[in-house]
């Protein structure tokens, strides 16, 4: 058993000075159990820890490294941004060419605002989205995470489409009290609340292609009667694409679907490991933006010179063969996992949307929220942790993406599905 030493010192001195030893909560490992690693470096494929142990990465931080760690052109466009200042607090050359190469890329968007996180890109789109309707209420779904803004942080009650409950506390009816969420891919609970509120609702924004409670695609024509629903209503569409911006093809999942919204939200790959999200869309809408229109946003390092340089750079490699390249890689590793469990008599749901996909114990198809937590999850942490044993890093929770990147090479995967097989009968159990 490799040693962990190092991170189980570094943790508890953590614990002392960082509420939960991590700056953000996923990080701790809590829904797998353990020691969280500690992370010394990386390059490529791998990471390695404080105590030496090298592992082939499946988090890739969450989604922004889709071309492997310290990518050497990312690195160099980061440092050569760095030597010329790292922020001035004014516009730039570079913010305006990354704003072009979204808006060449994503369906739908004409204008794009950059902040420095996912929360701030939804948040934003949010207060936006009811600054140009004049209308307060919002329409989420269940399982959905958009960051950690208040109105977004309410939880489905029971019952259809139901005004959501505070999910934290600090959580406020009044900030949770306008926010309705409905079951995933439920049809009739989101025709059900636009014919009981329709007039109120401001906005439905939803992950077009959820990472959040696991990778739970869309069912066919639930996209389309979210486009069609908030346009009869004169509501505005959000697709929060922070996760799959970029990730699932190059124009997303509005390409990938065909789907077109009003605002879509965007992060991750567009930093390229650095601290830069947007929000972008409609002209009309965007335009009611400060200091062009009366909805307040801003941002001291909104658009700041090294993540965009990064940000850029990253992009700008990402073409057609990229893609390919991607869903070729992760196409492997899902048919490896599965004909693994396949022959060990273990039940999986391994749902998939180009690139990105997870794992669920159940032999029941994953539709919903209700059935991913309904999932065997300690048998998912039983899985995380004999995988990372083998030095297999698979993200610490049932509930997210597995992301592969351009730099896994076939070894890599094979190697992971070779570690899957030795493993996998003693999850049969
Ligand atoms: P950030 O504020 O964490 O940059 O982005 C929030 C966010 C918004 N929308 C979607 C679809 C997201 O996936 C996220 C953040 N995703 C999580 C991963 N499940 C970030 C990891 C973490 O919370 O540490």
């Amino acid at each position: 058993m490799p040693s962990t030493r190092v991170s189980q010192e570094l943790f508890a001195r953590a614990r002392s000075v960082i509420p939960g030893g991590v700056n953000s909560p996923v990080r701790a490992f809590r829904s797998v159990g353990g020691t969280p690693r500690f992370i010394a470096a990386a390059q490529g494929a791998h990471v390695l820890d404080v105590d030496g142990n090298r592992y082939v990465d499946y988090v890739g931080s969450w989604g922004p490294m889709i071309l492997g760690h310290a990518r050497p052109e990312i690195v160099a466009a980061a440092e050569e941004a760095l030597r010329r200042g790292s922020s001035f607090g004014a516009p730039t050359e570079a913010e305006v060419e990354l704003a072009e190469a979204i808006v060449e890329a994503v369906p739908g968007v004409d204008m794009v605002r950059c902040v420095s996180s996912g929360t701030e890109a939804t948040m934003s789109a949010i207060r936006l989205a009811r600054g140009v309707t004049q209308r307060p209420r919002i329409l989420k779904f269940a399982g959905h995470y958009h960051g950690h803004a208040d109105s977004l942080l309410a939880s489905a009650g029971s019952g259809v489409a139901t005004f959501g409950l505070p999910d934290s506390p600090g959580v406020t009816r009044g900030s949770a009290g306008d926010t309705l969420v409905a079951a995933w891919n439920d049809a009739d609970a989101v025709r059900g609340a636009f014919a009981a509120a329709g007039e109120t609702i401001a906005a439905v924004i939803c992950e077009p292609v959820p990472g959040n409670m696991g990778v739970v695609p869309a069912l066919p024509g639930f996209l389309e009667l979210l486009r069609a629903i908030t346009r009869d209503h004169g509501a505005v569409l959000i697709l929060d694409e922070v996760m799959s911006g970029f990730r699932v093809a190059r124009g997303g999942a509005s390409e990938h679907y065909g789907v077109t919204a009003d605002l879509v939200t965007l992060g991750k790959v567009i930093g390229g490991g650095y601290p830069l999200a947007a929000f972008g869309g409609r002209a009309d809408i965007m335009r009611q933006l400060a200091p062009e229109g009366p909805v307040y946003q801003a941002g001291t390092l909104s658009g700041n010179p090294v993540a965009v340089a990064a940000g850029l750079t990253q992009l700008r490699l990402l073409d057609a063969e990229a893609y390919k390249g991607l869903e070729q890689r992760a196409d492997r590793l899902r048919g490896g996992l599965l004909a693994a469990f396949a022959e060990a008599g273990v039940a999986v749901q391994i749902p998939a949307v180009a690139s990105m996909f997870s794992v669920f114990f159940t032999s029941r198809p994953v539709h919903d929220f209700q059935v991913a937590k309904a999932a065997d999850h300690g048998r998912y942490a039983r899985f995380f942790n004999a995988m990372l044993a083998r030095g297999h890093y698979f993200p610490p929770s049932g509930y997210e993406a597995i992301f592969v990147s351009l730099a896994h090479t076939t070894g890599d995967i094979d190697a992971t599905i070779a570690a899957a097989r030795e493993l996998a009968p003693d999850l049969a159990d």
